[in-house]
């Protein structure tokens, strides 16, 4: 038996790329062609999404992944036409080129943009004759060759912390937990997401390579002309999505691959871990220093010891002899309960989650038809085998003995899945994921990637089926492409150093660019001890991250908001009031996420895509498109270099006016970070909470700053759960903004959506007024405003309303 899986794929050898080809037929959107032994289609999914597959040896095409979300792709208008030697595929956006002799597929858009253009090694296989199930049980290894256009930049990637642009770089997709932590590279960790988004003189094109087995890339490293996409095993699939902005890519891409889900809203505020609150007493006490010392709270967290010897879906009895209660007395408090998960299931014959899946043979295997083991935290456990539909269901209607006692979202963790022998290892390639009836038995070789994102998929769907009317909240770590609709992705195990918190940056934007929005690191660092400017200047960080959860490991100096007073504390308390005041801001931000794909937090180069400064402004990021923060990320330090794109930017805690695009050295003492927001764009704030229901966002205020020029941005609201919001019940007004050196023009759309907001009060807060403004009209009959002289402020209160509103204010 070959224990030791092959883990570095052959370079050169056998390679062997794909020769003539011929048409075999074809339909309104796909052609099929032969090469050699090989059959390879190429099909346009939509305007400007296409789907490259390779087939070799006869094996019948198919493109079922964990990736893929969508299947039913509707008509695409399509044109074919067969210049010489090649054959071509055309939609209203992009062509395909398919050059036959020798295969090679190009695309080109109306702006004549070549991209995504094999190589002169095209596509193939790396051949491996004789391969049989013990010595080669991946058979033929798929290889891209795509040339790198000139001045092409490389981004994406998924989760990885060196920084934003990966030109020039090896990057292997492979799920760990990694036994040395995290570390500034391009290196793995948990979660793979084989998606390259490359920019060239200013326009993008995104790569899909999709194969949950291991995968490399060699984005013009070895050849600087060249990029290199390769896998170990199965059938050579990809997807190009064509843009031209990022903005289209990422909606293109998560099209495919699946949307982030709208989030409870109470999800949107502040959140509290350890590792682990040991029992109910020590619980209670954190949640009574939240509320005594004013500080936001939303969500605390049960990690691991809250389970009976560590068995899923168990409650200890000692520490925690009633978890209803506790999770009723808690919630009258205004705190949701989240408990960890892990895939582990302990063996144990009296145990009945245990004895279940045994009996309904919902594990995993090994080659001897055996239960496969190994150790994790309870000690000996089988590790579900999340292929199968039937153990899905399963593990999802476990989660009833959680939510029973009234837990309110679940944390999928170790899902990699992490081993213990040896250390931070993962499950064995020769594996057998039986896959259950009508199923493909599988090697974990051929399914590792996917493993994290099927388990959060179970929990999901376990959720959805156990309460119909709430929006699961689920947490992964690991993770295949298409998580971001399963669940949101938390970064797991950083450390409390300050170089982890300036990795932070990067690493939620390269999430963002692979269509994972929804994210976060463990404010305060999570191994090692954290102190007070650090957990501050984390929290200044953290408070803009799309998911904010202070978090820490077991052993650790306590890391709550107050662990290391003052300034600290108070530090901590502002910036977490400012997050909840947020709240309205960043629900809208989500719902263009939901609906499009816009990454939450967010690179410059997303918005900026023309500007080659953005592409390394690694330590620097807009939130939605309206705020741009500019951590400080090292101890003792009190300015930065911010670089602001074009456009005028305004700092928020002094007001000050900035022309971009520009370079500036900004002054942040501790409590203000680097924070800009973006003239003429609305930013909807609510009043200060303890946590998100609290009371009612009454009043709803807009906060903007008019310039001359024009901007139009967005407020959305709804229930903040359910899914009414997909039946029309929700809210949503364009504001329009307009300034010039007399006057400025405020206009709120109609309110479109049958969802009221209950509240009486929408309040403008114009800053950056030189004195009081002559005359305020609303609607066109004469209103009162506010003004504040010292901060040139100026607040305008309004009635709730359907209708349209118009605000003019002479200057
Ligand atoms: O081996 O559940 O990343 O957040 O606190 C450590 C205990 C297992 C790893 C997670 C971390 C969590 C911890 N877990």
């Amino acid at each position: 038996m070959a224990e030791t899986f092959e883990q570095q794929p052959e370079t050169g050898g056998n390679y062997e790329p794909l020769g003539a080809a011929e048409l075999l037929d074809h339909d309104a959107r796909s052609l099929r062609l032969r090469a050699g032994s090989t059959i390879v289609e190429v099909a346009a999914l939509s305007e400007d999404i296409f789907r490259v597959g390779a087939f070799p040896d006869g094996d019948t095409p198919g493109y079922d992944s964990e990736a893929i979300a969508r299947e039913d792709w509707g008509s695409v208008e399509t044109s074919m036409e067969r210049p010489d030697g090649e054959i071509t595929l055309s939609t209203s956006g992009a062509t395909v080129h398919v050059a036959l002799d020798p295969l090679r597929i190009s695309f080109t858009d109306a702006s004549s943009r070549t991209f995504a253009a094999d190589d002169e090694l095209g596509m193939g296989f790396v051949r491996r004759p004789g391969a049989d199930v013990f010595t080669q049980p991946l058979g033929s290894a798929p290889r891209l060759y795509k040339r790198r256009e000139e001045g092409e930049r490389y981004f994406g990637c998924g989760e990885r912390t060196s920084g934003l642009e990966k030109t020039g770089s090896y990057q292997i997709f492979w799920n760990v937990d990694p036994p040395l932590g995290h570390t500034a590279s391009f290196n793995n960790l948990y979660a793979s997401i084989p998606f390259t988004l490359s920019l060239a003189n200013g326009r993008s094109y995104g790569l899909l390579f999709d194969n949950p087995g291991r995968v490399e890339f060699d984005l013009a490293l070895e050849d600087e002309g060249r990029a290199y996409y390769g896998a170990e095993g199965g059938n050579l699939v990809y997807y190009v999505f064509c843009g031209p902005t990022p903005a289209e890519v990422l909606s293109g891409y998560t099209e495919l691959t699946g949307r982030t889900p709208m989030p409870p809203l109470w999800s949107l505020g502040n959140q509290q871990c350890r590792y682990s609150y040991m029992d109910e007493a020590e619980v209670r006490e954190v949640a009574r220093n939240f509320r005594e010392r004013e500080i936001p709270c939303d969500v605390i967290y049960l990690d691991i010891h809250y389970m009976d010897g560590y068995r899923v879906f168990t409650w200890n009895d000692e520490r925690f002899p009633d978890p209803e209660g506790l999770i009723s007395d808690l919630g009258e408090q205004g705190f949701r309960v989240v408990t960890i998960v892990d895939p582990g299931v302990k063996v144990d014959e009296n145990y009945d989650v245990y004895a279940e899946g045994r009996e309904r043979d919902l594990f995993c295997k090994k080659r001897d038809g055996e239960e496969y083991h190994n150790a994790v935290w309870p000690g000996v456990c089988a590790f579900p085998d999340f292929t199968n539909p039937e153990t899905r269901e399963w593990w999802g209607d476990n989660h009833r003995a959680l939510l029973d006692r009234g837990v309110a979202g679940i944390w999928c963790d170790m899902n990699e899945p992490s081993h213990f022998i040896p250390r931070n290892s993962t499950m064995p390639g020769h594996v057998v994921h039986p896959g259950g009836p009508g199923g493909e038995p599988r090697l974990h070789a051929q399914v590792h990637n996917a493993y994290g994102s099927l388990m959060a998929r179970a929990a999901r769907e376990g959720l959805l089926k156990l309460r119909p009317g709430e929006r699961p909240f689920v947490i992964t770590r690991a993770g295949y492409a298409g998580l971001q609709r399963h669940a949101l992705q938390w970064t797991g195990d950083n450390s409390s150093w300050w170089e982890h918190l300036w990795m932070s940056m990067p690493q939620l934007q390269n999430l963002g660019l692979s269509g994972v929005a929804w994210t976060g690191v463990d404010v305060g660092g999570f191994w090692g001890d954290s102190n007070g400017e650090l957990l501050a200047r984390w929290t200044e960080f953290g408070a803009f991250q799309p998911f904010c959860r202070n978090h820490t490991a077991i052993g650790t100096r306590r890391q709550e908001p107050w662990a290391f007073g003052e300034p600290y504390e108070s530090v901590c308390r502002e910036m977490l009031k400012l997050r909840q005041r947020l709240v309205p801001y960043l629900y809208t931000v989500f719902e263009e996420c939901h609906r499009r794909g816009s990454p939450i937090l967010r690179p410059l180069l997303f918005e900026y895509p023309e500007d080659e400064t953005t592409y390394t402004t690694d330590d620097e990021f807009l939130v939605g498109e309206a705020l741009l923060v500019a951590p400080i990320t090292r101890p003792g330090t009190e300015h930065r270099h911010v670089y602001l794109p074009r456009g005028c930017w305004f700092h928020y805690w002094t007001g000050e006016r900035f022309d971009g695009p520009a370079h500036v050295l900004v002054h942040a003492p501790l409590g203000e970070p680097p924070l800009y927001v973006r003239a003429n764009t609305a930013v909807p704030m609510g009043p200060e909470m303890a946590h998100t229901g609290e009371k009612a966002t009454n009043p709803l205020t807009l906060l903007l700053y008019p310039t001359e020029g024009a901007d139009e941005s967005t407020l959305y609201e709804d229930a903040g759960d359910g899914f009414g919001y997909e039946e029309g019940e929700y809210a949503r007004r364009a504001v329009f903004c307009e300034g010039s050196a007399e006057s400025v023009t405020v206009r709120l759309g109609e309110r479109e959506g049958t969802f009221v907001p209950g509240r009486e009060e929408l309040r403008l807060e114009l800053r950056g007024f030189g004195s009081a403004p002559e005359s305020v009209v609303v609607n066109g009959e004469s209103a009162r405003s506010r003004y504040d002289e010292e901060s040139g402020t100026m607040v305008v209160s309004l009635r709730e309303t359907e209708g349209a509103l118009t605000v003019e204010v002479a200057r």
